[in-house]
C-alpha cells in the first residue's frame, strides 16, 4: 500500500516535469521559427538618429519577402516604402506623400508603391510582407524631408 503512494507520487512527478519540458520547449519555438512560412525575411533600420536607412541595398529572391522595419530614432518617425523603380518614380511618390500629409502618415495612394509600413514610432517596429518580381526597387521615407535628405536605398530582387 504504501510503495503504491509512493509510485503514484512518483509518476505525478515525472508527468509535471515532462510538462514543464514541454512548455520550456514551446516557448522558445517562435524566436527560432520566426521566418518560417516560405517568405524571406529582411530587416532594415535606420542608421541611429540619422535620416539613413541602414542597410541603404537590400537583395531578396523572387517571390514572397518579409520586411521589418525597426526605427532605430529615439522619437523621430519615419515610414519605409518601397517603389518599383528607379529616383523617378522615388521622387514622384514622395512628393504625394508630402502631400497626403500627417493624417496619412505621408503615404500616399499610388499605384508605384508595392509595399509599405505605417509612420512607425521612434524605437518601434512595423512588418510588410510582399510578393516581388524580379527587378530593381527604391524605397524611401516619405515624411517631409527625409528623402530629400538621403532617406532612401535600394532592393534588388533576383
Ligand atoms: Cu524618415
Amino acid at each position: 500500500m504504501k510503495l503504491n503512494v509512493r509510485s503514484w507520487l512518483a509518476g505525478v512527478a515525472v508527468a509535471s516535469a515532462l510538462v514543464l519540458t514541454a512548455c520550456g520547449g514551446g516557448g522558445a519555438q517562435p524566436a527560432a521559427g520566426g521566418d518560417s512560412g516560405g517568405a524571406s525575411a529582411l530587416n532594415i533600420s535606420t542608421a541611429g538618429e540619422q535620416l539613413a536607412f541602414a542597410p541603404a541595398n537590400l537583395t531578396a529572391k523572387p517571390g514572397d519577402v518579409k520586411v521589418t522595419f525597426k526605427n532605430g530614432s529615439g522619437a523621430q518617425k519615419h515610414n519605409w516604402i518601397l517603389v518599383k523603380g528607379g529616383d523617378d518614380v522615388a521622387a514622384k511618390v514622395d512628393e504625394a506623400g508630402v502631400a497626403a500629409g500627417d493624417a496619412k502618415g505621408y503615404i500616399p495612394d499610388d499605384a508605384n508603391i508595392v509595399a509599405k509600413t505605417k509612420l512607425v514610432d521612434g524605437g518601434a517596429s512595423d512588418s510588410v510582407t510582399a510578393k516581388l518580381d524580379a527587378g530593381t526597387y527604391t524605397f524611401l521615407c516619405t515624411f517631409p524631408g527625409h528623402y530629400a535628405a538621403g532617406m532612401k536605398g535600394t532592393l534588388t530582387v533576383k
